[in-house]
């Protein structure tokens, strides 16, 4: 648990208190206890009351208190039980808070999407104070919106798409084993659907439990080789196919049914040169059908490495020496992470700490500066606080190099957040651009080349700027960059958070620059994340040497030194 757990428990209680119209001193107690625990500069293990904070009075104190203890909040559970779901739905469409919505309850004794549709429809909403026609018709539009489900869904929501499926499964009965498949089990940016290959005891008995499952919303098919339902996870719904499979050829149809499509004919065009022929159920030659007991033998069997299911895109993963492609235990530090300085959760003991059980053999410490207000950035003289508290924490951990940095704001003009004087005290500078997406790709491209150029800048953080399935980035010429990346010994990052992934695999297949592979940790959780930025650079078929943080620690510390 942390603080940001504390500060969403807060927000989320005075949200529902808002739905079910409490006394309004009663709602903005808890935001201002939210907003106090936000502004304070400790980490949750670090603040041994929290009712010495200005702002917080005995109640929320206690409700805290009882989160930290139990794991779960009596004054939360009870608003759940009384609030309609309906109406924690409505908080959705942006036109609506929660009081908007209190509102429209109150007035018109509505509860569920459906019922606000057809009341926008019947011009009801527009009689109430405070709504217009033009909130009516945005309103409506916003629900249709909602309720046209999206084609694809992005990685990190298909994450909890896959552990809630996986939680069932892990509890059902009768289940010998399971993996998921498709686009999911390769790690791709966005998903159709969730596929699973599985084993079970008995197909029926199997179904039967499955669809009890609270997760499940609809079946659409059901047969004893394959189950499709759909299911709902925080209101969000999935396609999910699972494919029954009996012992022998279970890892032929896992090969088959993770693909992806353009692998699977690579592979089946390398069968045919041999005389043999691959289907789900293993590979026929003359009169015999050869089973595996792993998908490794399956890829042996073809005088191939095992190939695994992030490269398998292109299909010229197949005809690569892979050998020295990157992989997850070749990463040897995280050059790119937030602390309580500025918008993370921990302090920088608690992410060395982390990075040390992580294994990792060195870690930047990069906050964000001082022109990021929303994310609490740093100006000079806190940053000279965090260099002096980094130089005392690096005789208490011999075990890991700790190097000074920032994630220093590129402005909306190209000038750089801090002077040089300032960037030449600190071991590594990454650059990045928070602001102004909406400019020009030759505006955009100027900001860029000038951090580029910039003696102490080594690297370019998420050099686009999007976010997986809702923010486009901002213009950037891509080759370009590439190239005064290139020129100017600047290393482009992959930022593996699964919001992020950028640059992503498209962009930097078949290119020779350097690259680095960060997480972006705000959380001492987030440095998991690595797994999925590695993926990235794997289906870009990328080698180790060219990415910075396989470099030893010896060799890192001689990189940093030498500076650009
Ligand atoms: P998605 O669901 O759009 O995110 O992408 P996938 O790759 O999961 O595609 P999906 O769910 O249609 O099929 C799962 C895998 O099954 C796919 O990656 C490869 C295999 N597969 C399905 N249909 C075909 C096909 O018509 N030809 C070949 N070669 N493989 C197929
Ligand atoms: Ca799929
Ligand atoms: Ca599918």
């Amino acid at each position: 648990m942390t603080k940001k757990d504390i500060i969403v428990l807060l927000e989320t209680i005075a949200t529902y208190m808002e739905l079910s119209l409490e006394n309004p001193f009663k709602v903005s107690a808890y935001r201002k206890a939210a907003n106090s625990i936000e502004a304070d500069g400790r980490s949750l293990s670090e603040i041994d009351d929290f009712s010495e904070i200005k702002g917080i009075g005995k109640g929320v104190n206690e409700v805290i208190w009882e989160y930290l203890d139990a794991g779960s909040s009596t004054v939360l559970d009870d608003l759940k039980n009384t609030v309609p779901e309906g109406l924690v739905r409505m908080l959705k469409i942006p036109s609506l808070g929660p009081k908007k919505i209190a509102k429209i309850n109150k007035e018109l004794a509505i509860t569920t999407m459906e019922e606000l549709k057809e009341a926008c429809q019947n011009g009801r909403v527009s009689t109430l104070s405070g709504f217009g026609k033009k909130t009516e018709e945005n309103i409506f539009q916003a629900i249709e919106d909602l309720q046209e489900r999206p084609e694809r869904y992005p990685i990190d929501k298909i994450t909890l798409f896959k552990k809630a499926v996986e939680r069932v499964l892990e509890d059902a009965d009768g289940v010998i084993r399971y993996d998921a498949a498709g686009s999911v089990r390769r790690l791709k940016e966005t998903s159709g659907d969730l596929d699973f290959i599985i084993q079970v005891e008995d197909v029926s008995a199997f179904t039967d439990s499955f669809l009890n499952a609270p997760i499940v919303r609809e079946t659409v098919a059901r047969g004893e080789k394959k189950l499709s339902v759909i299911i709902e996870v925080d209101m969000d719904e999935i396609n999910a196919d699972f494919r029954f499979v009996t012992g022998e050829e279970y890892f032929t149809t896992l090969h088959h049914f993770t693909g992806s499509k353009a692998h699977n004919v690579k592979m089946r065009q390398i069968a045919k040169s041999r005389g043999e022929k691959i289907s789900e159920y293993g590979i026929e030659s003359d009169d015999e059908v050869v089973t595996f007991d792993s998908e490794a033998g399956f890829f042996n069997h073809f005088d191939l490495p095992y190939i695994p299911p992030a490269m398998r895109e292109t299909g010229e993963e197949t005809e690569t020496d892979i050998s020295e492609i990157v992989g997850l235990s070749d990463i040897k530090g995280d050059l790119h992470m937030h602390t309580v300085y500025s918008d993370g959760a921990y302090s920088v003991r608690e992410m060395v700490e982390a990075c040390i059980n992580r294994g990792y053999a060195y870690m930047i410490i990069t906050d964000h500066s001082k022109s990021l207000r929303v994310a609490n950035g740093l100006d000079e003289k806190r940053l000279f606080n965090q260099i002096e508290e980094i130089k005392n924490l690096r005789d208490e951990f011999p075990e890991i190099d700790i190097y000074t940095g920032t994630e220093m704001d590129i402005l909306k003009d190209g000038t750089l957040d801090f002077s040089n004087d300032i960037l030449k005290e600190l071991d590594y500078v990454i650059a990045a651009i928070h602001s102004s997406f909406s400019q020009t790709e030759a505006e955009i491209m100027h900001r860029l080349k000038t951090a580029c150029e910039n003696p102490y800048v080594r690297h370019i953080a998420h050099p686009t700027g999007r976010i997986i399935g809702s923010r486009a980035g901002y213009p950037v010429d891509m080759n370009a960059l590439i190239e005064i990346a290139g020129d100017t010994n600047t290393v482009l990052e992959v930022n593996a958070n699964p919001k992020r992934l950028d640059l992503s695999a498209d962009h930097i297949r078949h290119s020779d620059i350097r690259l680095t592979v960060n997480t972006d940790a705000h959380h001492s959780d987030h440095l998991e994340l690595m797994e999925y930025g590695v993926s990235v650079l794997q289906k870009g078929l990328i080698e180790k040497n060219h990415v910075l943080n396989t470099f030893s620690r010896e060799d890192f510390r001689k990189w940093v030194k030498k500076g650009k």
